[in-house]
């Protein structure tokens, strides 16, 4: 084990002006800054945004900025580690919340970080993937990974919100974040990939010969029938929560490239107690309430509220009702990247 390490102060002034002066900086007083000891020391802090306190603001926002002048009307949600304005809910995790009026379109885009919506409220959204019309109902997960055309439109008569997550802050750290801007999309004349080839879990189109399936063949997922797999694993499993991993339907790996997404059901009374992860998390509400104590802090939660929790956060969970949650996390990033890990508590 090395001893304190110097720190700056140490130095002579003329050693460090001259330092300076190359550009250069001594590795040994910053070191622990990078490297500290045992576990990463993360910026970000937990947060929450209740939906009682987000929906009005959202609503002004439609009130104050038309959709053209957005391009995207969402108000982001930012890590208070980072402070108001950061886009970012963890290192790695942005999360927005967007509402498209009755009638109004989004346009058209694709952009290189990848992102995935969970449907909170109202009737009539739907967003165009590819070519493909993916409706948005009330906690379905749409993808959008990098790098396809996607634009929202609302057929409805109320105002459609949702929350969006992004693997933006990566892509902005990579300095390989842009978007490229094209007309409304024509649309394919048929239902979305979930109705069609991937009706039935475990059933998909039979392989032809020589072709490989798309990489993204599936991009909807509807809640009711993640709830439905949820309820009947509750029936047979002990294991608090009861979770699902969101599967690209071809090959089981996760469904984006660098976020993962699982649907947690925790029944009333009931609480859990998850491993310490190396992974960062965004959870939203679907349906219930409850508290989760996040390293010692105590945040309540109730539907459609958005909670975020940093790397290695020692997390309590209880729910006070039967309780549905969606939970955005980094592991499939991690894991690519070799770290991924998991600690007993
Ligand atoms: O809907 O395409 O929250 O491009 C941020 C960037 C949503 C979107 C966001 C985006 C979108």
């Amino acid at each position: 084990m090395s001893e304190q390490l110097g720190t700056l102060e140490e130095l002579p002034q003329d050693y460090r002006d001259d330092m300076t002066a190359a550009g250069v900086a001594p590795l040994w007083p910053m070191m622990r800054n990078v490297l500290p000891h045992g576990r990463p020391n993360p910026v970000s802090k937990p947060g929450v945004w209740t939906f009682d306190a987000l929906k009005p603001l959202l609503l002004r926002a439609g009130e104050l900025t038309p959709v053209e002048k957005a391009e995207r009307r969402v108000l982001v949600l930012s890590d208070p580690g980072r402070g108001t304005g950061a886009m970012q809910a963890t290192a790695s995790i942005y999360v927005g919340m967007q509402l498209l009026l009755p009638g109004e379109t989004a346009p058209a885009h694709k952009h290189t970080p990848s992102a995935a919506r969970i449907i909170v409220e109202g009737k009539g959204g739907f967003t165009v993937v590819d070519g493909e019309k993916l409706p948005m109902e009330d906690g379905d997960l749409v993808l959008t990974p990098g790098g396809e055309w996607h634009d929202h439109g609302h057929e409805g008569d109320e105002p459609v919100i949702w929350l969006d997550a992004l693997d933006l802050p990566l892509f902005v750290y990579l300095e390989g974040s842009y978007a490229e801007e094209a007309p409304l999309q024509a649309q394919r004349n048929r239902p979305d990939a979930s109705q069609v080839e991937y009706l039935s879990s475990g059933l998909a189109p039979t392989r032809k010969f020589g072709s490989t399936p798309r990489r993204y063949p599936m991009m909807r997922f509807p809640w009711s029938r993640t709830e439905a797999a949820l309820r009947q694993m509750a029936k047979y499993t002990d294991e608090r929560p009861v979770e699902l991993d969101y599967v690209n339907p071809e090959n089981g790996s996760d469904v984006l490239p660098t976020m993962g997404f699982t649907a947690m059901m925790m029944n009333k009374g009931e609480t859990a107690r998850p491993p310490l992860v190396s992974s960062s998390a965004v959870f939203h509400v679907i349906k219930g309430k409850g508290k989760t104590m996040v390293d010692g802090q105590l945040i309540e939660w109730s539907a459609k509220d958005t909670f975020s929790v940093p790397v290695f956060a020692a997390l309590d969970h209880h729910a006070e009702e039967e309780s549905f949650l969606i939970r955005v996390h980094d592991r499939p990033l991690q894991e690519k990247l070799g770290y991924y890990e998991e600690r007993a508590r």
